[in-house]
């Protein structure tokens, strides 16, 4: 289970504060902090940037590799000039992820080929002209539509991570059965899933009981990734009890680690 943090966005007040004084500490630690917590994948995400979204990620990407070394990224933006900036800044020893891309034809055409150029993972939102998707059939449709584009340019399906879009249960509560539904529809393709876990439970109290136990029901379904806080224990732990259940865990190895360096509840 891949699992890409997600603390590093401008709409959260501290980092946007950081992110404007060009405080380097605050982000770098923000970084450590979720990979110590299980994150492979750092998203950095400027889009709302109040300055220069393409100058903010730039300056994000070199100080946080400049300290980890090794640190993945997920560059997580709407613009193609953002993005093509944080891919050229990056000069870490990891990997990338460029989050994301729609159906869009467009966009497709202007991104692909980035993904390519630079060797990274692609995530692909299952969103066509039609806007969002209703139906696990209509998310299939969407992602078949996608893959062919893109498989067109070069991109190879195994690397491609298929979005299939959360909406929250309290106004729309057969979307998680339609989510949870579209994921061994996608898998079939030869691509795998992902998410950002968050806005399942949005307006719901106590969000982390709906966020971890959805999370659990996703990893049964085949859900390869989730975007999601790294820092929450009760997420962290859900994913590795997931993990053992459904026999990705030998031995339960990885929970009785994450259990004795006091990783989970
Ligand atoms: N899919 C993909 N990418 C995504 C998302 C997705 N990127 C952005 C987002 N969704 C995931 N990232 C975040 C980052 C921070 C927060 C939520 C999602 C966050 N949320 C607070 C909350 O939920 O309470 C609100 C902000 C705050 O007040 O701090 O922090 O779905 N491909």
């Amino acid at each position: 289970m891949l699992i890409i943090g997600e603390r590093i966005n401008y709409t959260r007040a501290h980092i946007q504060e950081a992110i404007k004084a060009r405080n380097s500490g605050f982000l770098v630690k923000e970084a450590r902090r979720q990979i110590d917590a299980g994150a492979g994948y750092i998203d950095v995400n400027c889009a709302m940037s109040l300055g220069d979204e393409v100058q903010d990620i730039d300056w994000v990407v070199s100080v946080i590799q400049s300290e980890i070394g090794d640190v993945s990224i997920c560059i997580d933006s709407p613009n193609y000039l953002a993005i093509k900036r944080a891919l050229e800044a990056y000069r870490a020893k990891g990997r990338l992820f460029i989050n994301s891309i729609t159906g869009e034809g467009s966009r497709i055409d202007l991104i692909v080929p980035l993904a390519v150029k630079y060797n990274t993972a692609l995530i692909a939102l299952t969103m066509g002209d039609g806007g969002m998707p209703n139906s696990a059939e209509e998310r299939f449709a969407i992602a078949k539509d996608i893959l062919a584009k893109v498989s067109n340019k070069g991109f190879k399906a195994e690397n491609l991570y298929f979005d299939p879009l959360i909406r929250p249960i309290a106004t729309e509560p057969e979307q998680a059965r339609e989510f949870l539904r579209s994921i061994p529809m996608i898998k079939s393709l030869g691509a795998r899933t992902i998410c950002g876990l968050s806005n399942i439970s949005y307006g719901l109290p106590d969000r982390k009981v709906i966020n971890s136990t959805f999370l659990a029901m996703a990893i049964q379904s085949g859900l390869d990734g989730a975007i999601l806080d790294p820092t929450e224990k009760q997420i962290i732990s859900s994913i590795s009890a997931a993990q053992a259940l459904i026999c990705e865990d030998e031995y339960c190895a990885e929970y009785i680690k994450a259990f004795r360096e006091g990783r989970l509840v």
